[in-house]
């Protein structure tokens, strides 16, 4: 009888030890599956961020240059009746033949959404350049004998498509812009000569 209940007690014992045991068996199994969670978050986090800043260096790199086998640089803009040049940056280098072409995908008349690109000599205010362009109506919104201009296009339409060449000066930031009254605000670059 006294050995039964010893042997009670031992095994109650035995059993309270056991779910000790898996209390902390748990508890431990929690802790670890815990950490295992948050571990891969950080890396993961880690990577988006990385991720974006490649898509974001990449975006910001992307020239829109595109030499051909002659060493010309080849450039199309294209703009629409929103009043928006899809290329606001253009890198050269300094002597090179570049090709523009201008394309506008819009439907309304040149009278009304008219668009040109303009690039301005060194210095040159693009506010400035746009209120003597814009006295320029007749000569295609261009001042005339104007010595602030490398080079433009024709003043263009919906629909219209034109290309200029001109051999990039020397290196520095040069403004472009277009001359229909009211656009130069909008319809903006940089040609950057290195
Ligand atoms: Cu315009």
């Amino acid at each position: 009888m006294t050995l039964n209940i010893e042997f009670c007690i031992f095994i109650v014992l035995k059993q309270e030890e056991m779910r000790y045991k898996i209390i902390v068996a748990l508890g431990l199994l929690f802790l670890v599956s815990c950490g295992k969670d948050q571990q891969p978050n950080t890396p993961q986090s880690t990577s988006k961020e990385t991720k974006l800043e490649t898509t974001k260096n990449k975006t910001e790199d992307k020239t829109n240059v595109v030499l051909d086998a002659k060493g010309v640089a080849n450039v199309t803009i294209t703009s629409n009746d929103g009043m928006r040049f899809d290329v606001r940056k253009i890198n050269v280098s300094s002597g090179q033949k570049v090709r523009v072409t201008l394309t506008h995908t819009g439907k309304l008349d040149k009278r009304i959404m008219g668009h040109n690109v303009v690039f301005l000599t060194n210095g040159v205010k693009p506010s400035a350049f746009a209120v003597k362009a814009a006295a320029a109506r007749d000569n295609d919104y261009i001042p005339e004998e104007t010595t602030e201009v490398i080079a433009h296009t024709k003043m263009i339409g919906g629909g219209e498509t034109t290309v200029i060449e001109f051999i990039a000066p020397e290196a520095g930031t040069y403004n472009y812009i277009c001359s229909f009254p009211g656009h130069y605000a909008m319809m903006k670059g940089k040609l950057i000569v290195e």
